[in-house]
């Protein structure tokens, strides 16, 4: 391979269904939307806003975690590895690492080919001296590291606390996937934001500026503008609180009076202050995430976090437990 090329591997990922998905999950009760359904275009650019919110705390502290410890992360890791980013995007967290773990070989997983495509050029152009593999495809799907890595200890990167969108019983499953994709000496780098006060936490969901609430209401942009729906404008309002006893930030979009939604001639009638369910956010103790990793087949080898221990960054290994 050229130092300059970039090594594409087009798994072919199946497209959502986002009609489908949405007559369901309106059918459903609770009502709830899948959260990857957030991301078309306008939805991605809010979602990076929202990282800009000063309420919202989880992207700065993880950035500024692996700005502070990527010489000790390296460290930990060791030389010549092979960095596995999943839902890779555009590689911003991974090129915090580069200079510190010079790893052998990147590999950038990602749905979306062509923001893939991009991003990975311009690291390979950055980083002429590092491998670089694009490859398209979703979680789901098995993904197996090119056999001549073999040599090469295998680290995934899972960062942005994407881990508490997964229901834990879920996010059990995706680590095992992740633990037999990096093999028995692997290893997983997770960004994991932490248990803390409830104030802090509902303010990072509900920032002053408005912007998480446009980005859950762009969902309702989305059912209209692509699937025809029908709807009053301002039948529906952000809402986002901290769930105590399940651990999570619940987003819904709350109706605001008596009112209907119709989509391909199917309407799904609302009560003032029925929800649409659109996304949990678990947030984890240590000793939770400890717990879930292990029932993973992971054990915790270091644990970074910022002062204020808002956020977390994990390095956990591969268990050789039998
Ligand atoms: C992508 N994910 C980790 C974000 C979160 O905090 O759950 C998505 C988000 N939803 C509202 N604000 C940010």
């Amino acid at each position: 391979m050229k130092n300059t090329d970039v090594k594409f591997h087009d798994l072919a990922p199946q497209a959502n269904d986002f009609h489908a998905d949405v007559i369901k999950g309106l059918s459903n009760q609770p009502r709830m939307i899948p959260p990857k359904y957030f991301y078309d275009k306008r939805g991605s650019e809010l979602f990076d806003a929202i990282c800009e919110q000063q309420e919202y705390y989880p992207t700065r502290t993880e950035i500024s975690l692996l700005q502070y410890y990527a010489r000790e992360i390296a460290e930990r890791i060791g030389p010549d590895c092979i960095l596995v980013e999943l839902g890779s995007g555009a590689s911003e967290k991974a090129r915090l690492l580069f200079d510190a773990l010079k790893p052998t070989g990147y590999m950038g997983i990602d749905i979306s080919k062509e923001f893939l495509l991009d991003a990975t050029k311009k690291l390979s152009r950055d980083y002429p001296w590092l491998e670089v593999h694009a490859v398209c495809a979703d979680f789901s799907q098995v993904l197996e590291i090119p056999k001549h890595y073999q040599e090469q200890q295998h680290i995934a990167f899972y960062p942005g606390s994407s881990i508490g969108n997964f229901d834990p019983d879920e996010a059990v499953i995706f680590m095992e996937q992740i633990a037999e994709m990096v093999g028995p000496e692997g290893k997983l780098l997770i960004g994991v934001d932490l248990k803390k006060d409830e104030d802090i936490l509902n303010a990072a969901y509900n920032d002053a500026a408005g912007i998480t609430a446009e980005f859950n209401l762009n969902l309702l942009d989305r059912l209209r503008n692509e699937l025809g729906a029908e709807f009053e404008d301002g039948a529906f309002m952000h809402e986002a609180f901290y769930n105590g006893s399940d651990g999570r930030i619940e987003m819904h979009l709350v109706s605001t009076k008596n009112t209907a939604l119709t989509i391909d001639g199917k309407t799904f009638r609302f009560h003032l202050g029925d929800s649409i369910h659109t996304e949990n956010t678990y947030k984890y103790s240590l000793d939770e995430f400890e717990a879930l990793a292990r029932r993973a087949g992971f054990d915790v080898e270091q644990v970074w976090t910022d002062r204020k221990d808002l956020f977390s960054v994990q390095l956990l290994a591969v268990s050789n437990r039998p």
